[in-house]
């Protein structure tokens, strides 16, 4: 008999979000405990005190992809195939999301949105044009690879849209430029119309 997982954070946070939607796109109960970077409740799980973590059975990991990979693998289904090559695939966004990705949104992200949220005064103009140069060298990316296809890998959504699709959470309060890749706004939409993207879409 194993215990409920709890996954630890405000569910407000794109990367929190993620496992949640995970969970809820494979029906996986899951007990969501919000707490916020740094506080008293993240720290007694994980040493970063970053968030999400997630607990199951006296074990804690953080990291979102990984607790992704932890919940995709509990239940076979097409949004971790078991086909290696499939699995390469988004392994390689993944990898991708915390490499190039998020250093290409978040800075905006806690600039335009983050600052004003908790009073923390105007915008870094200076971070937000460094960081839409970054912007738009990993958007191409995005947007090449999904020329012809609805979804990053293989027919349907995968971790890899959801890992990847998790940095758009914010894109139209932060104005991401996604006017620029017809292919990833589309995307986008598409990643916005499934039940569990819907469900755990946070309500600022
Ligand atoms: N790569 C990590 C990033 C986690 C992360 O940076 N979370 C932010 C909130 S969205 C945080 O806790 N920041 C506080 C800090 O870095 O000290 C993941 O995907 O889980």
């Amino acid at each position: 008999m194993t215990d409920q997982i709890k996954i630890y954070g405000n569910p407000m946070s794109q990367n929190v979000r993620k496992p949640l939607a995970v969970a809820c796109e494979l029906g996986i109960p899951v007990e969501s405990i919000s707490c916020m970077p740094g506080d008293e409740t993240i720290m007694a799980i994980v040493p970063s005190g970053r968030i999400p973590a997630m607990e199951e059975d006296g074990v804690r990991i953080c990291e979102s992809n990984a607790i992704s990979i932890h919940l995709a693998e509990k239940k076979k289904s097409d949004l971790y195939p078991d086909d290696p090559a499939a699995r390469m695939k988004i392994h390689q966004w993944m990898f991708w999301d915390v490499a190039h990705w998020t250093p290409a949104y978040q800075p905006i992200q806690f600039e335009r949105l983050v600052k004003r949220l908790l009073d923390m005064g105007a915008p870094d103009e200076s971070v937000v044009e460094a960081t839409l140069e970054l912007f738009h060298r990993e958007a191409a990316l995005v947007d090449g690879a999904l020329e012809g296809r609805n979804w990053l890998v293989g027919d349907g959504p995968t971790l890899a849209d959801f890992s990847v699709g998790s940095g758009l959470t914010y894109a139209e309060p932060i104005g991401l430029p996604l006017t620029d890749y017809p292919n990833m706004r589309a995307w986008n939409d598409r990643l916005n119309g499934l039940d569990a993207w819907k469900k755990t879409a946070p309500q600022l």
